[in-house]
């Protein structure tokens, strides 16, 4: 496998590293330390992404070359951090899936499962906490050149997708990548603080999270957080930052709180709410769900376009976070559990 990998990419000179339409930490510094050492083998990359890369990750560097098209002419396509066609949706509504199929393609990812890209040519699909992982090692294996920033943007991908060496997926593996990585002169600390500088926020964001704290309510015993948004507040604040974002991860920290809902009300009637569980309660998915979103256990949301009233679906909402709760803890959680797995 790897040696056909090897020989796909010997073999091609222009070469489009594509991300899914959900990119993120992983996805991002993955492709951008392909990049970097495609372009150290003498290759011509080309990142592609079907949609805006979020601002949280525009502190990357190079995040600015990914492009929302393929190039005219390619001879190989990488595909990274995902094994979902449906997640490639952009090149299917614009007809650059036929371009991409009839090229050769290798997918590298970590989410390892029964999905597959059908047309790709080779699948490294691993069990590994991130895609950087993976790649870490294919590089390792090929003799690639790591430059010090294509170590960076590996180092980054395996921190991003391990929040931190902290998720449950981190391996001793992945810590020992981080470490030889360290020994070649990655500094995590550097990483850390170019990431939180990313996290600075203009003054009167801080100010309107104190106010939206100061309106959460804990509801049913305490377990159920839930925050609304009016028009006015996503009106003048949601350009600078999502209002939700500033104070999800917040009101899970209340003890007792197993689930934070942040409710937005649109001046047409539409109601939409972002959900956030606590471990341990992974029920975001299925309270999504009932109200015709979707999502993964622990982070889910969805939209209601017909009208309801609001006080309505608030107490609807409470009252079913309250059963699902219930139900788990009633020790009949099977059917809660099994979601889809998050796509990390
Ligand atoms: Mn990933």
């Amino acid at each position: 496998m790897i040696n056909e990998v090897n020989g796909l990419i010997e073999s091609s000179q222009k070469i489009v590293i594509i991300q899914a339409d959900n990119p993120d930490g992983d996805s991002l510094a993955s492709a951008l330390a392909l990049e970097q050492i495609l372009g150290d083998l003498g290759k011509e990359p080309w990142l592609y992404c079907g949609v805006n890369i979020p601002t949280y990750l525009r502190y990357l560097a190079g995040w600015d070359r990914v492009s929302d098209e393929l190039p005219q002419q390619f001879d190989l396509s990488i595909i990274v951090d995902t094994s979902s066609e449906t997640l490639l949706g952009k090149l299917a509504e614009t007809a650059q899936m036929m371009w991409l199929k009839s090229k050769p393609a290798i997918v590298i990812d970590h989410h390892e499962g029964d999905q597959s890209i059908s047309f790709a040519t080779n699948s490294i699909n691993e069990s590994a906490v991130a895609t950087g992982e993976l790649i870490y090692e294919i590089a390792k294996q090929l003799h690639w050149p790591l430059s010090h920033s294509a170590m960076t943007m590996l180092a980054t991908s395996i921190m991003a997708d391990s929040r931190g060496l902290t998720t449950d997926k981190t391996s001793a593996r992945s810590i020992h990548v981080i470490a030889e990585l360290v020994e070649k002169g990655v500094s995590i600390p550097e990483l850390e603080a170019a990431r939180r500088a990313s996290m600075r926020r203009p003054a009167e964001l801080v100010t309107y999270k104190g106010v939206l704290l100061q309106r959460v309510e804990y509801l049913a015993d305490n377990r159920v957080a839930t925050v609304t948004i009016p028009w006015q507040e996503i009106e003048k604040y949601s350009h600078a930052y999502n209002p939700t974002m500033l104070v999800i991860e917040d009101m899970l920290l209340a003890e007792n709180a197993r689930i934070a809902i942040g409710f937005k009300q649109y001046p047409d009637g539409k109601i939409t709410a972002k959900l956030r569980a606590n471990y341990g309660s992974p029920i975001a998915g299925e309270l999504a769900a009932h109200f015709g979103g979707g999502g993964h256990p622990y982070a889910a949301g969805f939209k209601i376009t017909d009208g309801r009233l609001f006080s309505e679906i608030k107490s609807e909402c409470t009252k079913l976070a309250s059963d699902l709760l219930d139900k788990i803890d009633g020790g009949k959680s099977d059917e809660t559990i099994q979601h889809t797995r998050a796509q990390g």
